[in-house]
């Protein structure tokens, strides 16, 4: 008998004739874009006070190429080098009504050999309607969902795996948390989801709000990082993570797609070269697909 782990299992191709489009009945948006409630959001912890112990082998993140959201629990998991201790695997690029999916293009589910990521959230929650989101914390102890809110998934993976993980790399400094906490829900709002605002606007007194708030926040962040290499100094923290999922897709999706600022990422004098000078740590690199080979060039500041 084949294992779950030996069974290579995939959902159909997309339909959206027989499915629809992912989001009916699932995806709520509030007007003023509070984030939704993401259910399930219990905690890692090294001492395993949360019920659910830091051990090697016993996580499992299921992430999206495309999702920026899972994107940074990728460079978080491999910035600590935790790539031997939390597991990972993809699922497929496009989604019908019934939510991500296991295809080829991405691999199989090689934990539970699921074909709809609907089942783990159905496996943790019987009946489960709500949200099927990537990020996903998947514990294979308890068979079940520990999380998919995704600031905790980066900030666990940053903090409660040092036993294991490249301990010198603190991605979450206790003297630097106010700072980092504050940077992290002004990008959030301004960047990560203000590029989607931009394009989900349905005026266009609304559209231009948005989008010159968006372009203010890149020139206040430019000129923070004319005074340091990274957004609270001189080594890279949660913010930096946060910021950089969204400026690696700033030129090729959300700028082209939806005019958002008339300077490219590559017209900003000291973003630009941030992003890059990131992008050549592996951790960004290889966890990270598409990018024009500009994205190649080492940067040294004010390049
Ligand atoms: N937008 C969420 C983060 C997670 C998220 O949006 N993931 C997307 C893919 S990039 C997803 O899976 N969305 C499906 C859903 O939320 O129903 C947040 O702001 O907290």
């Amino acid at each position: 008998m084949p294992t779950p782990t030996q069974t290579r299992a995939y959902a159909s191709p997309v339909d959206h004739t027989a499915y629809g489009h992912y989001g009916t009945g699932r995806l709520h948006l509030s007007p003023g874009w509070n984030r939704p409630i993401y259910p399930f959001q219990a905690r890692i912890t090294a001492d395993g006070s949360s019920g659910f112990r830091a051990e090697p082998g016993r996580y499992h993140l299921y992430a999206a190429w495309v999702c920026p959201f899972a994107h940074r629990a990728t460079i978080v998991r491999k910035l600590k080098g935790l790539e031997d201790v939390v597991s990972l695997s993809y699922v497929d690029d496009e989604r019908d009504g019934r939510g991500w999916a296991f295809r080829e293009r991405r691999g199989p589910d090689p934990v539970n050999g699921f074909t709809l990521l609907e089942q783990a959230y159905d496996a943790t929650e019987k009946g489960y309607g709500g949200h099927i989101s990537v990020p996903v914390l998947w514990d294979r102890q308890t068979g079940t969902i520990v999380s998919n809110n995704f600031p905790d998934i980066t900030l666990d993976l940053a903090k409660q795996f040092d036993q294991w993980a490249g301990a010198s790399v603190d991605l979450y400094p206790d003297a630097l948390r106010p700072e980092i906490n504050k940077l992290n829900a002004w990008i959030y709002h301004d960047v990560n989801t203000g590029v989607l605002r931009v394009a989900r606007a349905t005026t266009e007194d609304d559209r231009e709000r948005t989008r010159h708030q968006v372009v203010a926040t890149l020139e206040r962040l430019d000129e923070r990082l004319a005074e340091q290499r990274f957004l609270t100094g001189d080594t890279i923290t949660e913010a930096d993570v946060r910021l950089w999922v969204t400026l690696a897709r700033f030129d090729t999706e959300y700028n082209r797609g939806h005019l958002i600022s008339e300077r490219e990422l590559t017209d900003f004098e000291y973003l630009w070269p941030y992003a890059r000078d990131l992008y050549q740590d592996p951790a960004f690199r290889e966890t990270t697909q598409g990018l024009p080979t500009t994205w190649d060039a080492p940067a040294g500041r004010g390049r």
